[in-house]
């Protein structure tokens, strides 16, 4: 996949976002975000893809995308474990990823692709 970032193993992946739709049309846009793991904070940011051929600014020693170098359009922040919450946002037709960015999760799959059409 292209939205791996360089040097990581995305195969043994343990982690994963899950989005019930992967694509909407354009303008206000709700997410509702639930944390299903049973012991792991996890977030939910939006990063808007520039070019969807790159893969997103990744810093090895943290283990995290650099979100200040990734264009990043919202987030639920920590979620524990069984939590929910809701972000709304304008977006406007592109690629986008769904990510958490505690540190190791993207490396370990928590990343999935959104469309925002016409
Ligand atoms: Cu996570």
């Amino acid at each position: 996949m292209t939205y791996q970032a360089p040097g990581l193993d995305l195969s043994k992946a343990t982690q994963g976002v899950r989005a019930s739709r992967s694509s909407a049309p354009a303008g206000v846009i709700s997410f509702k975000v639930t944390n299903t793991s049973k012991d792991t904070v996890h977030e939910m940011i939006i990063m808007h893809l520039e070019d969807p051929a790159q893969p997103l600014p990744y810093v090895v020693s943290d283990a995290k995308v650099d979100e200040s170098k990734a264009d990043d359009r919202g987030e639920v922040p920590d979620l524990a474990p069984g939590k929910s919450g809701t972000l709304t946002v304008t977006l406007e037709p592109g690629k986008y990823l769904l990510i958490c960015n505690q540190p190791k999760h993207f490396a370990a799959g928590m990343w999935a692709p959104f469309e925002v059409t016409r």
